[in-house]
């Protein structure tokens, strides 16, 4: 099993060139889905997992804007289109500076099994650009989305590939791609999710990602018949993810003390309540400030610069920042001070190490393709009702994301349970999300 495993992997990394977050991703796959593959023989002899290996297509364009000064500023644009079987391509689009080809081929790639997890008939892709929005004015940032929209709307479309948001990338400049995909297209479609509540948008959407962190967390605690109640939980990031994830902790009944973003960590021992979360999301969203402002506002909290908040104590983490920004020292950390529980809002924020860690310790940990999947799910559902040209409410679109995050639990535990008792959420989630998906390719032939 090891050499094929071995074998399959040096095979990858030999056309793949150096693409580390690409092959980490894989690697995960490859370790879990490889031995169910070989016990499975409808599987034998179709090279399944090579052609998911292998993005359906790479699109890799320019994008030239003119900056407030006047200058021409070029970027580079990409969409990964990475597997169509079960719907047409969805996934998110960052904005950052460190976006290259493996950042987004992983991505693509964990969007392929996140979105087969979620029950909804979509494919897998992701996309974005090496633009940083730090810094940029609202019409610096408008002519840029216009730009990369240009080139972008002649590839996506509503059966076709739908984007939406991710690290930079909200709903002002959902707004922005959107405005401009009509204005080419000359039509009023669901090309895009994330928007906003009068132009097509899905109440909840903006909170799903987060919320279903913390509803996945609640599943994985009630196998042990334990609950979020006083709980002390650790997060890390500011943005979208870690804003819904701390409301729903809160609102669970949780003390989350800590947030951070790429300059550091806030710790604050009193706890992050609603009325701070606010100041947070205001800090954040409207303002476009540092986190290490939230000390100046409260001043019993402590801001620890360049730093990530593993080394505070508690019960359950949360990482909703960025990948590989919880390595091995910060696992053994959160496992001596106790932690019982970790549910990714991030993609891929635990290195490979720290995964091996937490399994070791028998701790409950979910993977993001598994605990992230909520934002994409409601994606889904914001197509659905697009389809329908109609909108449910609050309370309807909650409940399908709360029971889709417990179906995803339960496709998690068929899976990856052993004799023991013990769930290995990586394993569960690669494998139900492989099962549909390979499914669909073999049923479709050799395309
Ligand atoms: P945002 O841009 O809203 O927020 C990102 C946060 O992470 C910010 O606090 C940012 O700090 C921090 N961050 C980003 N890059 C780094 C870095 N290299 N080092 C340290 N901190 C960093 O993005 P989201 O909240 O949407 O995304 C967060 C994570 O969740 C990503 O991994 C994304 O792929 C994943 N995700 C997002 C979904 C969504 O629906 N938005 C769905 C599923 C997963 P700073 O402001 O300083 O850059
Ligand atoms: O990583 C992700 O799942 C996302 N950024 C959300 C994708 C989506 O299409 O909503």
């Amino acid at each position: 099993m090891e050499d094929k495993i071995k074998s399959f992997l040096d095979l990858v990394r030999e056309r793949n060139g150096d693409e580390p977050e690409f092959m980490q991703a894989v690697e995960e796959v490859a370790e879990t889905v490889i031995p169910y593959i070989v016990k499975k023989d409808i599987y034998h002899g179709k090279n399944i997992l090579l052609r998911m290996v292998e993005p359906e297509r790479v699109i890799s364009f320019r994008v030239c804007w003119v900056d407030d000064s006047g200058e021409i500023q070029v970027n580079r644009g990409y969409r990964i289109q990475m597997n169509s079987a079960i719907g047409p391509y969805k996934g998110g689009l960052r904005f950052h500076p460190t976006v290259n080809m493996s950042i987004l081929k992983f991505l693509a790639f964990e969007q392929v099994f996140k979105n087969s997890l979620t029950t909804l008939p979509m494919g897998g892709g992701k996309g974005g650009s090496d633009f940083d929005p730090k810094g940029k004015s609202d019409n610096e940032i408008m002519r840029f989305c216009h730009g990369f929209m240009s080139e972008l709307f002649r590839h996506i479309g509503p059966n076709t590939d739908v984007p939406a948001g991710d690290i930079g990338v909200g709903g002002r400049e959902i707004g922005f791609l959107f405005g401009k995909y009509k204005k080419l297209k000359n039509e009023f479609t669901g090309v895009l999710t994330g928007k906003g509540i009068s132009w097509g948008g899905s109440l909840i959407r903006p909170e799903a990602t987060g919320y279903g962190t913390v509803y996945f967390a609640q599943n994985m605690l009630a196998t042990k018949k334990d609950d979020l109640k006083n709980k002390i939980i650790v997060i890390s990031g500011s943005g979208n993810v870690a804003q819904y994830a701390a409301e729903k902790s809160i609102q669970l009944g949780a003390k989350v003390v800590t947030m951070s973003d790429s300059s550091g960590y806030i710790y604050d021992p009193e706890g992050i309540d609603s009325e701070k979360l606010k100041f947070i999301m205001n800090l954040k969203n409207v303002e476009r400030k540092r986190v290490s402002e939230y000390c100046v506002k409260y001043p019993n909290s402590i801001f620890v610069k360049d730093e990530t908040p593993w080394s505070i104590k508690c019960d359950i983490a949360l990482p909703c920042a960025t990948q590989n920004e919880l390595n091995i020292n910060d696992a053994k950390t959160l496992l001596e001070n106790g932690c019982i529980c970790v549910s990714e809002g991030a993609n891929m924020p635990s290195t490979k190490d720290a995964v091996n860690e937490f399994q070791k310790a028998k701790i409950l940990f979910a993977p993001g393709k598994a605990s992230n999947a909520g934002g994409v799910a409601t994606s889904g559902l914001e197509m659905t009702q697009n389809s329908l040209r109609y909108n449910w409410t609050r309370k309807e679109v909650d409940e399908k994301l709360k029971d889709i995050m417990t179906e995803i639990h339960n496709s998690c535990i068929e899976y990856g349970s052993d004799n023991n008792g013990y769930v290995d959420y990586v394993k569960g989630a690669n494998i139900a999300g492989f099962v549909k998906v390979a499914d669909a390719m073999l049923a479709q032939g050799v395309v």
